[in-house]
């Protein structure tokens, strides 16, 4: 039984002891890599901590750094608590922290160690050129761990199962393709009174394209993802591609790709006009049922069809134990936009309920978006929001004040968006529900009168318990903390707006730069991925994420270590809030996680690292429409003098 019926009680969670000789273990363990704050180890458990900081490089320790700061006063709070006192939040942070640490230590610094690695990871010999990407990567300061690029071999492996001459012309042929011939790129295709994305992608590609051997990347030009194959077909394109996959003698590597003039010189009409599968039309909810036929067979969604009527209340699992989470919060950021193991988003999320447009194909073509569900098999590259310098997404050039400086306060504005919200299901839309649920008003009338707010219900006690909670204080508490509305009520009849304004309204809309004068900023979807998720983390604030979209930055951000996740739900929402603001330990957890997570994105979420993905990825997709991208391979590493003729 996933759904809560009224009173169903929670059924207790192991306890927390268990975990806490591994969290202690994990942090004396992490301090080795924090290179600040070894000395006030020494005030806590002598023995252990004289071991660990005997063997610490020497350590400059700047007293001025408000980063090193914000590090030391969290692990100066949470080690003067005893192992009862720690929240299951200072666990997470703890393992999470432990888990990055050892992810970074795998950094390649040359070609040869990144090399090996590839092959190592992937049962291939990297493609052809990958040797100047590894010197552009490593004289720009990129950190290249193999992993950070999981994400486009899970997207490029099945098309290794489809024929490479149909791939490469139906790529050349498409309605928006970036297009690199002879180390140039340009943007393909009529992009009258649309945004400007074709260019702002072709921009980033002309900074790789002297490297590039001629590829098409054919792009989406919706917001929406479009391609859901079916889970079997996947799984059969896959295999087969690993089937044929092999590791050819060094010697034998094919370093030039086959060019794409037999293409571009075809006089064959059928092979300039666009490819287009059967674009499915139909409104919702079938996006759903097209979405769950992509989850594994056995997966908890598979079988659960779409939802006919929304005018019930939403209900939200709470009687739920999600392997993604741990004692009630999100551990796994990735499992957590799993829809496949998530039946009850299917009510949960404006995606799945009334998407705006759908235009979804069940056919494999290639087809290059900005993000995409976990079930969708379209090849994601970075947002072209990502890429703009509007202060709208990325806030600007400010990043906000010092942590001291700022209001200890949650804001958030955005339009409401999410689908097309109307009388009959706008409650299960996702953006409405983090609102209600940070709307003082609401939640004290749902404390004190037992009123029903309209998208949610409060977590059970048993679930999350805690001083505001029990006194029935989170209300007055949020009256003060939160600032959050829409800009635009996105009413659907427009301007027929009864259904929606007794529980919300309309507020000024508030720039990104003013908005980081608060500690905490809550992302959620809209029609798709925020696209501001970028500008968050490069900020002073804290941003608290859910979403059910993957986007190209995944496998290098980490949960708890560079934001806070929530789930899709937002159950588990008061309570982080509650921990964060209701001790010094708390503030100096968000203090840290808003330094780390900034930090972290100034490393690896720049334009550069956006452009290494991308040139990466094209490397990859120029290989897999290339009829000898059996033997196309980077190999020179492998022998002692370097052949002549590289290409
Ligand atoms: C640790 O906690 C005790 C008791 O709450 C307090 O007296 C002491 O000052 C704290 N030590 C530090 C370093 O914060
Ligand atoms: C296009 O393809 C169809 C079917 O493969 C073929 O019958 C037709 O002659 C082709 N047209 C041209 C202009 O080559
Ligand atoms: C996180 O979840 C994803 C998707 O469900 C899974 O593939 C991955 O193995 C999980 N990671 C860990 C560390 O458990
Ligand atoms: C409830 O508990 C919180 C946290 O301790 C406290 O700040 C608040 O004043 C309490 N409110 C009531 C009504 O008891
Ligand atoms: C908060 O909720 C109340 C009703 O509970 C509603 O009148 C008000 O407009 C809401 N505030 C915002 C900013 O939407
Ligand atoms: C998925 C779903 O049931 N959506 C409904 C939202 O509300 C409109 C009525 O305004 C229905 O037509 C949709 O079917």
């Amino acid at each position: 039984m996933f759904f809560r019926n009224a009173g169903t009680v929670f059924s207790g969670r192991r306890g927390p002891e268990s975990f806490s000789s591994i969290a202690r273990f994990a942090f004396i363990a992490g301090f080795v890599t924090l290179a600040a704050t070894g000395f006030l180890l020494t005030q806590y458990h002598p023995d252990k901590v004289r071991n660990v900081a005997a063997k610490l490089p020497h350590l400059n320790l700047n007293p001025d750094s408000e980063h090193q700061q914000a590090i030391a006063e969290y692990e100066r709070l949470v080690f003067n608590v005893s192992d009862n006192e720690l929240h299951p939040i200072d666990r997470l942070i703890a393992a999470s922290r432990q888990a990055h640490d050892a992810l970074v230590a795998k950094q390649s610094f040359d070609v040869a160690t990144a090399a090996a690695k590839y092959r190592e990871r992937r049962g291939r010999h990297p493609p052809p050129g990958f040797d100047k990407w590894m010197e552009y990567a490593t004289s720009h300061d990129a950190i290249v761990v193999e992993d950070f690029f999981d994400r486009i071999y899970h997207d490029i492996n099945p098309f290794w199962g489809l024929e490479p001459n149909q791939l490469a012309g139906r790529a050349q042929s498409w309605h928006h393709v970036v297009r690199v011939r002879d180390g140039k790129a340009t943007g393909v295709g009529d992009i009258t009174g649309r945004v400007p994305w074709l260019k702002l992608w072709t921009d980033l590609v002309s900074e790789a394209a002297p490297y590039l051997p001629d590829v098409d990347m054919p792009i989406n030009y919706m917001d929406e993802s479009r391609l859901l194959v079916k889970w079997e077909e996947i799984t059969a394109l896959v295999e087969k591609g690993e089937k044929a996959r092999e590791m050819v003698e060094p010697e034998k590597a094919l370093r030039k790709y086959r060019g794409l003039s037999f293409i571009d010189n075809a006089k064959n009409a059928n092979e300039t006009k666009p490819y287009d599968p059967d674009w499915i039309h139909n409104n919702s909810p079938q996006y759903w049922d097209l979405s769950r036929a992509a989850c594994a067979p056995g997966s908890p969604s598979r079988d659960v069809p779409a939802l006919k009527d929304f005018s019930r209340s939403p209900s939200i699992p709470f009687d739920w134990h999600p392997a993604y989470s741990s004692e009630g919060y999100v551990k796994n950021f990735t499992g957590s936009a799993d829809s496949c193991t998530q039946p009850h988003l299917r009510s949960l999320h404006g995606t799945f309920i009334e998407p705006l447009s759908i235009s979804t194909s069940t056919e494999l073509i290639p087809l290059f978006s900005g993000c995409k569900l976990t079930t969708n098999n379209d090849i994601i590259i970075p947002g072209a929001m990502y890429l703009t310098s509007d202060p709208f997404y990325s806030g600007g050039n400010g990043h906000g004040p010092q942590w001291s400086q700022k209001k200890t306060g949650i804001i958030w504005r955005g339009v409401a968006s999410g689908g097309r919200n109307k009388k009959e299901n706008w409650s299960h839309f996702q953006r409405h529900r983090l609102l209600e649920m940070l709307n003082g008003t609401t939640v004290t009338a749902l404390e004190h009168d037992g009123a029903r707010a309209m998208t949610f219900d409060m977590a059970p006690l048993q679930m999350y318990d805690y001083k505001r909670r029990r006194n029935m204080s989170i209300g007055d508490f949020l009256t003060e903390f939160a600032d959050a509305g829409f800009t635009d009520l996105l009413c659907f009849p427009a301007g027929e707006c009864d259904y929606i304004t007794p529980h919300f309204k309309a507020l000024p809309s508030k720039p990104m730069a003013e908005q980081y004068v608060n500690k905490f900023i809550p992302d959620a979807d809209g029609n798709s991925f925020s696209a501001r998720f970028r500008g968050l983390l490069l900020s002073t604030s804290l941003p608290l994420k859910a979403t059910i979209y993957a986007e190209w930055h995944d496998d290098r951000l980490a949960p708890w270590q560079h934001f806070a996740p929530l789930d899709n739900t937002f159950q588990d929402l008061h309570a982080v809030l509650d921990y964060f603001t209701s001790t010094a330990k708390g503030d100096a957890a968000a203090r840290m996680l808003a330094s780390v997570g900034k930090r972290w994105g100034e490393k690896v979420l720049r334009r550069d690292d956006m452009l290494l993905y991308t040139w990466r990825l094209l490397l990859e997709f120029a290989r897999v429409c290339d009829e000898n991208r059996l033997k196309l391979g980077y190999t020179d590493d492998l022998i002692p003098v370097a052949a002549e003729g590289s290409a």
